[in-house]
């Protein structure tokens, strides 16, 4: 029973769209539990989504393989954009459920490069 309303199951999921190549996407990095792509909204230079390959609706629904692989390849994406963008910090971000601020849902972590007072508020 999921924990909250997948409100765009894997047939209709947009994130699985992408992940499947049939909407395009400027992809970053990929392995084979997870993809990285540049967020369509840009809230700041450099906003990359880590989503789950699998459609699994949110943080809870993962495996543990899966959980450690997003964390990984988060990892690699912010060392990727310290280098590329040398931001003053880096802010992950995760919701889950639409109280949780949720709009996709199909697991995914924003990795934000941010400067100080750049006026992102999460
Ligand atoms: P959240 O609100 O945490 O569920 O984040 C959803 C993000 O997904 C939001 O920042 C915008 C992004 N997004 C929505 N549709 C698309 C899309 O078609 N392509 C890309 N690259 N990002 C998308």
């Amino acid at each position: 029973m999921p924990m909250f309303v997948d409100e765009s199951p894997a047939g209709e999921c947009i994130f699985c769209k992408l992940v499947n190549g049939d909407i395009p996407s400027a992809k970053v990095y990929e392995d084979e539990l997870t993809i990285a792509f540049m967020d369509i909204g840009q809230a700041c230079e450099g906003h990359v989504l880590v989503a789950s390959k699998r459609h699994a609706a949110n943080l809870l629904e993962l495996t543990p393989e899966e959980a450690g692989a997003a964390m990984q390849t988060a990892r690699r994406i912010a060392a990727a954009a310290a280098q590329a963008l040398e931001p003053e910090g880096i802010t992950l971000f995760q919701a889950n459920g639409a109280a949780g601020g949720q709009t996709v849902f199909h697991f995914h972590l924003h990795v934000l490069p941010r400067k100080a007072g750049d006026g992102l508020s999460l």
